[in-house]
């Protein structure tokens, strides 16, 4: 059913994609499937897009399809109840505006019960560590997709050192390329391919 899901995004087939993820839900499909099957489409879209068969225009076109499929979703994934677990400051880094799977996490970390500070996308070093400072949370979660990002995270990584918080702050970074060697040259502690991971790594950090 994913595969099929994965396949409709990326022929950029908007009304198809929405109709399979409104009967999925209606269905009761467990909506982190829908969302992996929604992410594969974009991995596919990507390839595409690196081998010239999709240009800017498919990009943003199935960023919407994305966008659009997220909206059905979000009303789904249970919402977070009783006390606050942690807090936990994202965004994506320097350079880069890829913000989807960014808000994705944003959004689950928040029906798990965190407190998300999100400073969007493009955001420079300083803003992530004013950030810390102010709301002394104990995780920094760093998205990008772009190569350039990874600098951007590394960047980010020792102004957070400079500042004196590097102790008192774990940094998960995450997005379609990053891997262990994104990790070693950052600087992070780790890193997470999804979703389900990057709660695992917030909770862990949280000491929950
Ligand atoms: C949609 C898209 C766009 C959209 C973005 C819309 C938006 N609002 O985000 C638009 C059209 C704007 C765009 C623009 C560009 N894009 Co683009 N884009 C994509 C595409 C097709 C999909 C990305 C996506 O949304 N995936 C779906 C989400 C759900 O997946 P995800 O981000 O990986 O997130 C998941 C996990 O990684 C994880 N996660 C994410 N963040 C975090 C953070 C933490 C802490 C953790 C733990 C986990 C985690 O959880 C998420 C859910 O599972 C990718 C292809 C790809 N394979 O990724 C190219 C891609 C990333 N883009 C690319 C490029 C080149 C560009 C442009 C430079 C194109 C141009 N010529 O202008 C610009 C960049 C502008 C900039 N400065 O950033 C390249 C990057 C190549 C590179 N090596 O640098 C890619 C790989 C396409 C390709 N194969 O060439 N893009």
């Amino acid at each position: 059913m994913s595969d099929a899901l994965a396949t409709m995004l990326a022929e950029l087939k908007e009304d198809e994609t929405l109709a399979e993820v409104r009967r999925a839900l209606d269905d009761s499909t467990d909506p982190l499937q829908l969302v992996e099957g929604l992410r594969e489409g974009m991995s596919i879209v990507g390839k595409r897009f690196e081998d010239k068969d999709y240009f800017l225009s498919e990009l943003i076109m199935s960023a919407e399809i994305f966008k659009g499929a997220i909206a059905l979703i979000e009303p789904h994934l249970a919402a977070g109840a009783g006390p606050v677990k942690g807090s936990v400051v994202i965004g994506t880094v320097k350079g880069d505006i890829h913000d989807i799977g960014k808000n994705i996490v944003a959004t689950l970390l928040r029906c798990e019960g965190f407190d998300v500070h999100d400073l969007g996308v493009d955001t420079p070093p300083a803003a992530f560590v004013d950030k810390l400072k102010e709301t002394g949370a104990p995780v920094l979660a760093l998205s990008g997709l772009l190569t350039l990002a990874f600098d951007s995270m590394k960047e980010t990584v020792e102004s957070v050192t400079e500042a004196g918080l590097r102790d008192k702050v774990k940094v998960i970074i995450g997005g379609g390329p990053v891997n262990d060697k994104v990790v070693e040259y950052s600087g992070a502690d780790a890193f997470g391919a999804d979703v389900a991971q990057a709660i695992r790594l917030v909770e862990e950090y949280q000491g929950t």
